[in-house]
């Protein structure tokens, strides 16, 4: 403690800090992650420690105060405010790979939705592997898909969902580039708490991603294949 009686988070070993990072992110103590971000990153944690072990981490602990409703709405939101700022100084970070372009993606929560931390977190990573991505934010009626798609031409469509009730819109788009006979131009990965592999393949995705990591992993491999394809067909 210091003379303010402010906890000197510099003086707190790894293992303290990470604690100290979970509850401060529960508290919404947007400076104090910020600070202890610096601190991990200053003592030589890889940006994608830091993401996974302090902050994802702490996310999940306030998810599941929220599920059993010991946090409600405005803490939960100070809490994403803080996990957001800390993600903010890890992006630039996680982008600096300067691998060669692998391909380009539009990701975008859908509509009714704007739960937007999980869907951020897997364009940061995705940047980081090599991949341009194109984030449409929240809240994405069908519209906003294929305006982004037609203006970007993107290999890979991206769609987020959090809530039982919004996760059905997924198909909803799907349907749509079905309909516009467009549907085997892109790939389509899909992602979110609520999902998993037969609901992904229930709407007609390519692949659903249980995490950011997934999702890179998937990506490439999708590209892979695309890139394959296109080579036996030249
Ligand atoms: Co919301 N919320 N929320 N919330 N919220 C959940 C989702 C909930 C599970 C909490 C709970 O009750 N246990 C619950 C949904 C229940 C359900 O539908 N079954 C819920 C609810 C009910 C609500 C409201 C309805 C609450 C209310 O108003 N009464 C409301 C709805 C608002 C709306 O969208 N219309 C609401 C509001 C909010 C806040 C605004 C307060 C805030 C969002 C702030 C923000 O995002 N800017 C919030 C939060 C933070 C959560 C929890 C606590 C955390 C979500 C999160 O950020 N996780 C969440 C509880 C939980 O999920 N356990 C909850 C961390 C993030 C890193 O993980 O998002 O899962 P996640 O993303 C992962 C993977 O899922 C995957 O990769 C990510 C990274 O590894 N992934 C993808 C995600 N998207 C992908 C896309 C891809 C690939 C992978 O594309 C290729």
């Amino acid at each position: 403690m210091s003379d303010e009686g402010e906890l000197d988070l510099r003086s707190l070993n790894d293992e303290e800090l990470t604690q100290q990072v979970h509850d401060d992110l529960y508290d919404g103590l947007k400076e104090e992650v910020e600070e202890a971000v610096h601190i991990l990153l200053e003592r030589g944690w890889t940006p994608y420690k830091v993401l996974t072990e302090a902050l994802v981490e702490g996310m999940r602990i306030v998810g599941i105060d929220f599920r059993d409703g010991i946090l409600f709405v405005p803490e939960v939101l100070l809490a994403a405010n803080s996990m957001k700022a800390g993600m903010a100084i890890l992006r630039p970070l996680l982008a600096e790979t300067g691998a060669p372009r692998l391909g380009k993606m539009v990701i975008g929560t859908v509509k009714g939705d704007i739960h937007d931390i999980g869907k951020n977190l897997v364009a940061m990573m995705m940047e980081g592997a090599g991949f341009e991505v194109i984030n449409i934010g929240i809240n994405n009626p069908v519209e906003k898909y294929l305006d982004a798609i037609a203006e970007h031409q993107p290999d890979i469509l991206g769609m987020s969902a959090l809530l039982t009730t919004t996760m059905p819109y997924m198909k909803v788009v799907i349907d749509t580039l079905k309909e516009k006979g467009m549907r085997d131009d892109y790939i389509v990965l899909v992602g979110g708490a609520p999902l998993n592999e037969e609901f992904a393949k229930a709407v007609g995705a390519d692949a659903y991603c249980r995490d950011a990591a997934v999702a890179v992993e998937t990506a490439k491999d999708f590209m892979k294949r695309k890139h394959n394809l296109l080579a036996a067909s030249a």
